[in-house]
């Protein structure tokens, strides 16, 4: 695989920070099966293959990661007739994943439960690997609330759905609550790289993340509906009003694994409707897929600038 060749700017003291994951044991494993990734450290050169891995950019849907790879390929200049991108997950069909120099595009599947179970093997995959100072970004999708759709939001906080910073999970029978930052350092320069992109929209504020995509998101289109108009409204409206300006389903585990195991974490969703004006995803397919592009320009745009070192 060809590398950049240039030296990636490193954030604040993450200077030759190793991927470390949150646990002990991991350490001590004679062999570790990455089994939804259908990679294991028995069977694979983890190192030689992943090692010089630096952005690690997620996202839900398997065919926008490929894309993605494509579109950074040609971006970093490593795209050449007849490039292929293999899915490096081949074996498996639970997530796909692809690799351009020090880039690596994976996707995520919805929701909470599918990231956790990606993020836990490849951030030991990255652990394994030896890679050092990682970020990881989300590049998503999401409903917004009060902006214009097609706008871009950088997530500076990710919250729950009843607005707070945290992410509860049952582990071992019992409630255990993360909270859910991201890093701010990382978010700025986001938004400093969104001046240069001024052909849309991009705007720092919180992100809620649901469990569901309909009663779950105020939805009223549901095959269950438990509330009236009034009611969503009032919901979307307070949460307006607490500087939440877009709901999707997976910043919250996002924000409280990476930052659980020291690893930088941003995400950068573009809202594809207007929650207080509707609940269908309804626009063409072709705005659609512009919209879904904002994200990566905006990314692919920060992951140039990080290479070169120049800010
Ligand atoms: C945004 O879009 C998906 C649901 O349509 C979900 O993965 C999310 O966070
Ligand atoms: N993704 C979501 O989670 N919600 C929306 O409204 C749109 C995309």
């Amino acid at each position: 695989m060809a590398s950049s060749g240039s030296q990636t700017k490193t954030r604040g003291n993450h200077s030759g920070h190793f991927v470390q994951p949150a646990n002990p044991n991991v350490a001590t494993m004679p062999e570790d099966v990455l089994y939804h990734l259908s990679l294991s450290t028995s069977t694979h050169d983890l190192p030689a293959m992943f090692g010089d891995v630096k952005f690690v950019c997620v996202g839900g849907s398997p065919t926008r990661m490929e894309a993605f790879a494509k579109y950074m390929a040609k971006e970093l200049g490593l795209d050449h007739p007849g490039a292929e991108y293999p899915n490096i997950c081949a074996g498996t069909d639970r997530y796909a994943m692809f690799k351009v120099g020090p880039v690596l595009s994976v996707s995520h599947g919805i929701g909470i439960p599918s990231t956790s179970v990606m993020l836990h093997e490849v951030i030991k995959l990255l652990y394994h690997a030896r890679c050092s100072d990682v970020t990881v970004i989300r590049i998503g999708t999401s409903g917004g609330i009060g902006l214009e759709p097609g706008s871009v939001v950088v997530t500076q906080q990710a919250v729950d759905a009843s607005f707070s910073p945290m992410f509860e999970q049952m582990v071992l029978g019992k409630r255990v609550v993360q909270r859910t930052d991201l890093d701010q350092e990382l978010a700025k320069e986001l938004m400093q790289c969104a001046t240069d992109l001024p052909e849309f929209p991009t705007v720092l504020a919180k992100t809620m993340c649901t469990s569901d995509f309909y009663e779950g998101q105020g939805r009223l289109d549901g095959a269950l509906c438990s509330y009236t108009e009034k009611d969503k409204q009032d919901y979307l409206r307070a949460a307006h009003a607490a500087g939440i300006r877009n709901i999707e389903m997976e910043s919250s585990v996002l924000a409280a694994m990476c930052s659980a195991c020291g690893i930088p974490v941003a995400v950068v969703c573009v809202t594809l409707l207007n929650r207080l004006d509707g609940d269908q995803v309804s626009s063409p397919h072709d705005v659609l897929v512009k919209y879904q592009q904002r994200p990566q320009r905006l990314v692919s745009h920060f992951i140039k600038k990080s290479l070169s070192t120049v800010w």
